[in-house]
């Protein structure tokens, strides 16, 4: 008996999107590539600047070892990031905000393409690049309105250092913000995975527990993940091709 071809199981997709009452998105970095943001894993090989690997740079090792290194890796980035623009995956999702009575999107991304697109209250689960924190006090800054030439900054409430606002290996992600995601992928009936590996925990974990207590689970990937086996569908393809057609 031939395995059941998830990736055309859409019709039932369609009758569960019709019927949804609470729906989770969780995103990861293949829902920005459109958009010209680099992921971190693409093509098999792991993203590496100045010949370091991203997990030795973007850890909190680094921070407490070299906190001038870890902003310059930062002001690259959001380099590249000013470059950017949201992309026809971001556009669809700030769109289902008002489609269902209860949408959340949760992104791992911290290139603030999803609120760019008009999506609110997005709760993101490892930070902003656009943020500063204060070491000692931790207030948060827009990096864009700290004194750009002076690395690290100098906190203005309290003259502390300040770091990046992003979620590094090794660290714990915002309370609040992984409290309010968890508990709204245990209470949703569809959720979808875009444009993620699966395989940072514990973000990996939301689809599996909408999935544990009763959602639909799809996932938007144009590569086989983790996730991919305990998927109800699997829809195989650029986020920005697939999720408009899922319009109607
Ligand atoms: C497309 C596409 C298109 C391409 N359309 N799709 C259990 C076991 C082992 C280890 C751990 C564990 N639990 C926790 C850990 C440790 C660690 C972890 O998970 N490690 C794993 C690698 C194994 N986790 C942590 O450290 C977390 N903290 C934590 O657990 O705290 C508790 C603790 C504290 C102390 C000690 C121990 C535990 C924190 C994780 C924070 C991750 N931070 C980063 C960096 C952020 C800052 C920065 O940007 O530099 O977040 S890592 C990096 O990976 C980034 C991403 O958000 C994250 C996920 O990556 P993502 O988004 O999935 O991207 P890719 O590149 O991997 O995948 C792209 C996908 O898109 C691919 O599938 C493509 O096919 C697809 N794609 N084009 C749709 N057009």
């Amino acid at each position: 008996m031939p395995e059941k071809d998830k990736s055309v199981n859409t019709s039932e997709l369609r009758g569960r999107l019709r019927e949804a009452r609470s729906v989770f998105v969780l995103t990861g970095a293949g829902v920005s590539a459109e958009s010209g943001v680099p992921t971190f894993r693409g093509g098999g090989q792991a993203a590496v600047w100045k010949g370091m690997p991203f997990e030795v740079i973007s850890s909190a090792e680094m921070v407490g070892r070299d906190l001038k290194l870890v902003w310059d890796w930062f002001d690259y980035r959001r380099g590249v990031l000013q470059t950017c623009r949201p992309n026809p995956a971001h556009d669809t999702l700030a769109r289902w905000q008002t489609r269902f009575p209860r949408f959340t999107l949760a992104t791992q991304n911290i290139d603030g393409l999803h609120a760019e697109a008009g999506s609110h209250g997005v709760l993101e689960l490892h930070g902003n690049a656009w943020r500063a924190r204060c070491l000692n006090c931790g207030s948060r800054e827009d990096v864009r309105e700290t004194d750009a030439g002076v690395r690290p900054p100098i906190c203005r409430a309290c003259g502390g250092l300040m770091r990046p606002d992003v979620v590094l290996f090794g660290e714990i992600l915002p309370e609040d913000v992984w409290v309010e995601a968890a508990e709204r992928a245990a209470t949703s009936d569809v959720c979808f995975v875009v444009g993620t590996s699966a395989i940072v925990y514990p973000a990996a974990g939301l689809p599996v527990a909408a999935m544990r207590a009763g959602a639909f689970l799809v996932e938007v990937n144009p590569e086989e993940t983790p996730l991919s086996e305990i998927c109800d569908v699997t829809l195989r393809g650029a986020a920005g091709e697939v999720l408009p057609r899922l319009e109607f």
